[in-house]
């Protein structure tokens, strides 16, 4: 059986903006050990007028720039030549809100294109015409789709198998079964006189999966109640 890889190619017309988070630890070893690939493509560089804009006035008047459809079509219909993909999505605050469940199902594709907002939006026809899936990552509205487009790539590529280190510790992210992470401690047992819970150091492994369990269940009674009354 082959290695699982991912493939996310990513258009804005800010690339600059994900010099830092892509060369960041686990994101940069995901792609040196060769489980990630991610290209970033800007826009400009796919217009084809002299001055290489992007974006042009909303027709029907109104403020704020929409992105244009020839640009984004002529990358994406690039990208296609070279390979198929499993999701082209755009990412906008009026899409789907993702949600772990939303990581977990893309976190198995291998081609996906994300595409970054900007101004008012880009051209509706592209959303029509092209885009798969339309996500959003909270009821707040960002300048443009970079930051969500990253915090999107990081969710998935820590679920690519052998991303971490620890393949076990995806599991037992919070959200991973409905249920928040519990609390944990380290070194030292005792500080200022504030202890660690007696059962963890108790060497007792069912014990402390059970005291795990109550603790996932109380604090999420306590802060996301909402959880527990889902699905
Ligand atoms: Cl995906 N884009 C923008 N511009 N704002 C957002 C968002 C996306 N998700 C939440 N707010």
């Amino acid at each position: 059986m082959s290695i699982q890889h991912m493939r996310i190619d990513i258009i804005t017309c800010l690339p600059e903006l994900f010099d830092g988070p892509m060369n960041q630890s686990i994101l940069k070893r995901a792609v040196q050990k060769g489980h990630v690939e991610i290209e970033i493509h800007n826009l400009r560089n796919y217009s084809t007028n002299k001055h290489k804009t992007v974006d042009d006035y909303a027709y029907g008047g109104g403020a704020g720039m929409v992105l244009m459809i020839e640009p984004i079509d002529r990358c994406i219909t690039q990208l296609k030549e070279k390979r198929k993909y499993d999701e082209l999505i755009y990412m906008t605050p009026d899409g789907a809100r993702l949600d772990q469940r939303i990581c977990n199902q893309l976190s198995v594709k291998q081609n996906l294109i994300l595409l970054c907002g900007h101004y008012k939006g880009v051209d509706e026809r592209i959303r029509k015409h092209l885009i798969t899936k339309e996500i959003s990552i909270g009821d707040y509205v960002l300048s443009g789709g970079e930051l969500a487009a990253m915090v999107l790539a990081d969710s998935l590529i820590r679920l690519v198998p052998g991303v971490l280190n620890d393949e076990t510790s995806a599991l037992t992210d919070s959200f991973q079964d409905d249920l928040l992470a519990p609390p944990v401690y380290t070194r030292p047992e005792e500080y200022k006189g504030w202890k660690v819970p007696e059962v963890l150091l108790s060497g007792h492994e069912e014990k402390i999966n059970n005291w795990r369990h109550e603790q996932s269940v109380e604090r999420t009674k306590q802060r996301r109640p909402d959880l527990l009354n889902d699905g």
